[in-house]
């Protein structure tokens, strides 16, 4: 393995680098995220750990750290202990035999089941995204960043380590681009629908944070987890100097004035399938079927009359009732929960934003109008495919493949683009639980784009719109919950 990640890490040192000291490059990236002085720390110490047996290991992981807080102390920097973790990381993962692999995991196992008490397990995911593993093996990274923590004494929770162990398809992508969001806890909504469709209900439950071990396949599957967003006010649309920005995109302010719960990931087509007893959807391919998005299902099957794919007659914003036939009928109905719907259009950019103003909710905007390396770690796109049982690399993604925002939002650019409960509309300027048109013949919105089209349309503000009755493998959703 050492050879292995030391071949793929292949940094080269630049010329402007070479003369610095590592406390020059540290304090580089902590108070400027320089991946180029990361990546040359990363090269300087790997050999240095080369071979290191995991006692070894350990014991230089906490040596190193004890070393990293003294220098940053005396130069003021604040480096997060979630930043430590990647910068030990980036010099350990190098150093770790393919034969203690098993080692390592039981000592992660471990952790796992003595960190309960971790109150920001998310934080690991930020930390992996800081981290900056150019074209690494990103899973083995994750593992190794445990041991390092755990070795280190450190207090960061390391729950998302195991799963993205189990998590193969996360070789699908290549994390080419690092950002620097920081993700925070929260408080999660946990439904059970693993009694599937003839269930005469669905359990409901909640998490503080994400669970140690992270987010598995369950979580995708016979789950549905949904996140807590706080009220607030936020700016909606974009400036007008935005690359791929529509008129339709003017920007106000708009204020949510209750907390609701969004989904952690787009639903699924196992999720679909458990709770309407059917496979609607055109990737279908049995080996991946389950945990990509569903699609193919149309507004009204969502929340209206989904055996006629037809309108209750009276629906949003006229009123917020659901048909009975529908998977939000389903749900509510399963759940006591009277107000499961899809978001409305400035819940959806509120949610998708986390704050962030630029294009990209890792607080990037794009170069490019087609294809960009900001998008390629956020998002499915320009993956086209017209076969059924295509590659992983194409069509839908498995959900969760790319990175989240900062409220753990995952897939909110690309892969299938989301119905919204709103008529589509030009915006009526700065408003207060902004609900759309009173009817619109352009349609409902749909939000995010797509896995098959351009980075400009999984723009945080772009917005499209077509006939609710339209099934299409483009479309899918993710459910919310307001809270009253
Ligand atoms: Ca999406």
């Amino acid at each position: 393995m050492a050879g292995l990640l030391q071949r793929k890490v292949g940094f080269v040192t630049l010329p402007r680098m070479q003369t610095k000291t590592d406390a020059d490059l540290l304090e580089a990236y902590a108070s400027k995220r320089d991946e180029l002085a990361f990546g040359e720390l990363m090269r300087r110490h790997a050999a240095q750990l080369a071979g290191c047996p995991l006692g070894t290991m350990k014991r230089r992981a906490s040596e190193g750290l004890a070393k990293l807080r003294a220098r940053l102390a005396k130069r003021g920097v604040a480096l997060s202990g979630v930043a430590l973790v990647g910068l030990l990381t980036s010099e350990a993962s190098a150093a770790v035999p393919e034969t203690l692999l098993p080692s390592i995991m039981a000592v992660v196992k471990t952790a796992v089941a003595t960190t309960a008490t971790a109150t920001s397990a998310t934080s690991t995911a930020a930390m992996l995204a800081k981290g900056a593993m150019k074209a690494m093996f990103i899973a083995k990274v994750k593992m190794v960043a445990a041991v390092v923590a755990v070795a280190a004494g450190l207090s960061v929770p390391i729950g998302l380590t195991v799963a993205g162990m189990t998590n193969k398809s996360e070789k699908e992508t290549e994390m080419t681009n690092a950002v620097t969001q920081d993700v925070v806890t929260g408080d999660y909504l946990v439904l059970d629908l693993s009694g599937g469709p003839s269930a005469s209900n669905y359990p409901v439950s909640y998490l503080s944070g994400v669970p140690a071990g992270g987010w598995t396949n369950e979580d995708k599957t016979t789950k549905l987890v949904l996140r807590k967003i706080p009220a607030g006010t936020f700016t909606m649309g974009s400036p007008t100097n935005e690359l791929g920005r529509f008129d339709h995109e003017t920007q106000h302010t708009g204020t949510l004035t209750k907390a609701f719960y969004m989904g952690v990931f787009e639903v699924t087509q196992r999720q679909w399938e458990l709770v309407m007893g059917n496979r609607p959807s055109f990737f279908t391919n049995s080996s991946y079927y389950l945990t990509r998005p569903v699609e193919q299902v149309s507004y009204y099957d969502v929340r209206e009359n989904a055996d006629s794919n037809s309108t209750i007659g009276t629906s949003w914003p006229a009123s917020g009732a659901v048909g009975t036939t529908s998977f939000m009928g389903k749900l509510r109905a399963k759940t006591g929960m009277a107000t499961f719907d899809l978001p409305t259009e400035a819940q959806w950019e509120y949610a998708c934003r986390a704050g962030t103003t630029q294009a990209l909710n890792s607080g990037h905007n794009l170069t490019d109008k087609e294809r960009d390396a900001r998008m390629d770690t956020v998002g499915r796109y320009q993956k086209r495919s017209t076969d059924a049982n295509c590659a992983t690399n194409t069509g839908t993604a498995t959900v969760g493949l790319y990175l989240a925002n900062a409220w753990g939002l995952y897939d909110m650019h690309g892969n299938v683009s989301e119905w919204c409960l709103d008529w589509f509309g030009m915006y009526s300027g700065s408003a207060q639980d902004p609900a759309g048109e009173l009817h619109s013949e352009a349609g409902r919105v749909l939000r995010g784009g797509v896995w098959g089209n351009r980075a400009e349309y999984c723009r945080s503000a772009s917005r499209d719109r077509v006939s609710p009755d339209c099934r299409n493998f483009y479309f899918g959703f993710r459910a919310a919950m307001t809270l009253q």
